[in-house]
């Protein structure tokens, strides 16, 4: 009895599903790994699995779900650890670590609290770095290593010198763009806990815009009903509010800049969204009152040009576990299903 090939690339894709999705759990300071497993990153109860708008894995949850913040069923770690001002801060992927390779932006927010160990995430978040395009390219880059967190084993940020001592819960998140075209959106989030000390100088208040979670995100937001199988080469529009004054922005909306880290300015009320430029000291904050008086992107750019994107009904692009080990497992399922004739 010959193996079919739908049968066969079932067996494949579930393989590659395993591997291609991630959790974080693992705490990276200034690049090094302090604690175990969850020390300072909270556990929760999704496993490997993204959480979606639409169609998510049995068990999962939505980002309209009260557990969005901190992922379904989080608990408190054992422990918060001690950051400053510069201090680059990254989440780590759990078990293999084998990298990031789902197309898509990497976020850090933050929440102040009054005992990071066991609030529930319900307050405002500040977004404090923004991960986007780091090498410019051509619509398959976009749907590839065209991002900063392409092949990365975790999402990372810079704690800024704007915000108050105390502590806070820490959000890393990235967002798996290959089936948001259709609503499907993958969201990986984990929270650690963390104590910001030395920041004597920053105020009592955090800069900026804040957002909560759930109700940050929505369906039709232009940042996550996006295709990545048109013919575009940037994104636009980030998801969730602005980067903070004294937070970092990672590449541009359409890498023009390369893989630089730009400080978002803190004075003259300029808030940058990571699609235009702040000028090329990169991590140094600008002292300049006057706006970037860089252009916005052009509009000819925005997802919802849909003249440009042939996805739309397509034959199951951007279903997990992506575009190319599905095509490889069709192929290598029609080479054995010939060769068994
Ligand atoms: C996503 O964008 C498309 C095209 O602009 C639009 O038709 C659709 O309603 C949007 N989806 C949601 C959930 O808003
Ligand atoms: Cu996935």
């Amino acid at each position: 009895m010959k193996t079919t090939g739908s049968t066969l690339a079932a067996i494949l894709g579930l393989v590659s599903s395993a591997t291609a999705h991630y959790t974080f759990d693992k705490l990276l300071l200034n690049d090094q790994q302090v604690g175990g497993d969850n020390t300072y990153i909270r556990r929760h109860d999704n496993g490997y699995m993204p959480i979606k708008f639409k169609e998510a894995p049995q068990g999962s949850i939505s980002p309209l779900d009260a557990d969005f913040a901190c992922n379904k069923g989080a608990t408190g770690a054992p422990e918060v650890i001690t950051v400053k001002a510069g201090d680059k801060i990254g989440l780590r992927q759990a078990f293999l670590a084998d990298g990031i390779q789902h197309p898509g932006p990497s976020q850090m927010y933050i929440s102040p609290v009054s005992d990071a160990k066991t609030d529930t995430g319900s307050g405002e978040w500040y977004k404090i770095h923004q991960s986007l395009i780091c090498r410019q390219g051509s619509p398959e880059s976009l749907r590839t290593d065209a991002w900063c967190s392409w092949n990365e084993n975790n999402v990372w940020g810079v704690i800024p010198s704007t915000i108050p001592n105390g502590q806070y819960l820490l959000r890393g998140e990235h967002i798996g763009l290959h089936g948001a075209h259709d609503g499907q959106a993958e969201f990986y989030v984990s929270c650690a806990q963390i104590e910001v000390t030395g920041n004597d100088a920053a105020g009592t208040t955090i800069p900026g815009e804040s957002t909560r979670f759930p109700g940050g995100y929505q369906p039709g937001d232009a940042a996550v009903n996006f295709s990545v199988w048109g013919r575009e080469t940037a994104y636009p529009v980030p998801p969730g509010p602005d980067v903070i004054p004294g937070g970092t922005i990672r590449g541009s909306a359409d890498g023009a800049g390369g893989d630089e880290l730009r400080t978002v300015p803190v004075q003259g009320g300029f808030s940058s969204d990571g699609s235009s430029s702040t000028g090329n000291d990169a991590n140094t904050p600008s002292h300049s009152s006057s706006p970037s008086s860089s252009p916005a992107p052009t509009p000819s750019a925005a997802p919802s040009d849909g003249a440009s994107d042939d996805s739309h009904g397509g034959k199951g692009k951007g279903k997990c576990p992506g575009a190319f080990p599905r095509r490889a497992a069709a192929l290598l399922a029609a080479k054995m299903d010939a060769q068994a004739e």
